[in-house]
Formats: C-alpha cells, sequence, structure tokens
C-alpha cells in the first residue's frame, strides 16, 4: 500500500517538503482518506499498512539507516493517518462501562501505541483520561484517587522504561491497592508483568478492550 511508503518516508501530507524525492504527491493524510473513501477498513489500514510501515522504520533506525528527526517525521505521518481512523475506532458506543486512565510512563516519549489504545478503548464504550507521555506515578495516584474505580493502562516502549513501569505499577498499589493495572508496549511479555505485579498484559488494543469487558458497568 503507498500509505505505508508514506509513512515509512516520513511524507506528511501533499504540502510536506521531506522528502524531496515525493515533492507534490500526496502524504499519509491524503492516502489514509483515499483508503478509506475506497472502502479499506481503518483495521486493515492499521494493521497492514501503518503498523508494518512503523516495524520498518523501526528496523532501519536499529541499523542506522535512518536517525531520530527520520522517526519522528514517521510517527508525525502515522499519526496524521491515524487521525482519520479515529472516528471509526471510537463509533458507536456509549461511554458508560467505566473510566481507563492510560499514560506513557516516566522516561517514555513514545505515544502512536499509546493512543490506539486509548482510541479502541474509548471506541468499547469506556470514558478515557489521557495523561500523555512521560508521566510519573504521583500523576496516576492523584488521578485514581479523583476517579474512584478506574482501571489504570501504562504503555512503555523503551527497556529502559519498563524500570519506571515497575516502579509505578508499585506505587499505584501501594496506594490504591484494589486498582486494576494494565500494561503493553513493544519490549513487554507476560513474564514481565508478573514480575512486577501488574494484572493484565497485553500485546495489542484488542487484548486490552477484551480484559475491560469484565469489568464493564
Ligand atoms: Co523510538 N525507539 N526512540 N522514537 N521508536 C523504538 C521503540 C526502538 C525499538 C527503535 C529501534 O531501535 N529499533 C528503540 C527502543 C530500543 C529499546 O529500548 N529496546 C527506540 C529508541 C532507542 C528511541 C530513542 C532512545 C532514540 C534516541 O533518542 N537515540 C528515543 C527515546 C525518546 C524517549 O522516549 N525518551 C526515541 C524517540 C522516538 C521518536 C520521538 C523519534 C518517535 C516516537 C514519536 C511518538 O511516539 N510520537 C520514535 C518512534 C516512532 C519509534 C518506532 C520506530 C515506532 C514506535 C511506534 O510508534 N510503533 C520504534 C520502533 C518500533 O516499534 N518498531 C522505536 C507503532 C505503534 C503502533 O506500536 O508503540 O509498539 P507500539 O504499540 C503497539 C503495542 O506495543 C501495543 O499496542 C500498540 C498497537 O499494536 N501497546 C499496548 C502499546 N502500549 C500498550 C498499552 C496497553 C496495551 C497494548 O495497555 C495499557
Amino acid at each position: 500500500m503507498k500509505l505505508g511508503e508514506a509513512i515509512e518516508h516520513g511524507k506528511v501530507d501533499k504540502n510536506s517538503p521531506y522528502p524531496p524525492q515525493m515533492n507534490g504527491e500526496d502524504g499519509a493524510d491524503e492516502l489514509a482518506k483515499q483508503a478509506l473513501d475506497n472502502g479499506v477498513t481503518p483495521s486493515d489500514i492499521l494493521t497492514e499498512a501503518l503498523v508494518p510501515a512503523m516495524d520498518r522504520v523501526g528496523q532501519q533506525f536499529s541499523e542506522n539507516k535512518i536517525f531520530v528527526p527520520q522517526m519522528l517525521l514517521s510517527a508525525k505521518a502515522m499519526s496524521a493517518a491515524l487521525s482519520h481512523l479515529k472516528p471509526f475506532f471510537q463509533s458507536g458506543a456509549v461511554k458508560t462501562k467505566g473510566t481507563f486512565i492510560i499514560g506513557t510512563v516516566k522516561g517514555d516519549l513514545h505515544d502512536i501505541g499509546k493512543n490506539l489504545v486509548a482510541m479502541m478503548v474509548e471506541g468499547g464504550g469506556w470514558t478515557i483520561i489521557d495523561l500523555g507521555v512521560d508521566v510519573h506515578e504521583d500523576t496516576f495516584n492523584q488521578t485514581v484517587a479523583e476517579n474512584p474505580g478506574a482501571i489504570v493502562g501504562l504503555s512503555a516502549l523503551l527497556t529502559t522504561t519498563m524500570t519506571s513501569m515497575e516502579e509505578i505499577v508499585k506505587k499505584i498499589k501501594e496506594v490504591h491497592p484494589d486498582t486494576k493495572v494494565i500494561v503493553g508496549g513493544a519490549p513487554l511479555n507476560d513474564d514481565f508483568r508478573v514480575k512486577i505485579g501488574a494484572d493484565f498484559y497485553s500485546p495489542d488494543p484488542r487484548g486490552a478492550v477484551e480484559y475491560l469487558k469484565e469489568f464493564a458497568a
């Protein structure tokens, strides 16, 4: 899909000057809209174009073929495409099932996966409180105190911030022992979830949505 190439090369929209070899061509913004207009489902756009493109970006970064600025442009292009998918993931549900507090853990600035989880959980009928990125344990605890019964979701993309996640889970459980905590992010697995005392690990947004059904009001 051409959309995947636009994400991979960081072509945000038609007017973006980068990359020069794609000057004047449609970017992720236009291509995502066209795909939807042509009847491609939002979930196919996500799983067949956007996510594989970001995987390729990660691979190239690992091989030193691209650097942080290019990775940032790809993230921007991905966000432009996601803005068109958002209404589809969020549609149809009445927000009565409960409150889901989500954030990327302290030290970590990656928010695309976290935003996707938030979008899909919202689509599953939950009210979302998105605390953003680089979120400290005190902010999570304060937000739980203000929203009794809320469930917390933590995202971490760096092996270094898995340690932050562990600290945050510990502090949440100390102050609010009954609060359920869901964790996710590329470097995690269920063994790590068990080690840090979180309640559930999901490799993708769908798993989080399914788990939350158990606690729906
Ligand atoms: Co960064 N980065 N990055 N990066 N980046 C990775 C994660 C990396 C794997 C790239 C690589 O080396 N191959 C690597 C981490 C290595 C490691 O720790 N093992 C890395 C690095 C090293 C860094 C920097 C340190 C680079 C530097 O400065 N030298 C730096 C760190 C900054 C910081 O956070 N403090 C950095 C910076 C950045 C950008 C800012 C440039 C940008 C992020 C922009 C943004 O998010 N707004 C960026 C990007 C784009 C990436 C890659 C290429 C793509 C991440 C992404 O958005 N993936 C990434 C490589 C990769 O993942 N292939 C990489 C798409 C997204 C849909 O997937 O986030 O995994 P993901 O979310 C998935 C699941 O994990 C899951 O559901 C989502 C959908 O399926 N999920 C959950 C996520 N959270 C969940 C929560 C849940 C449930 C499921 O419940 C609560």
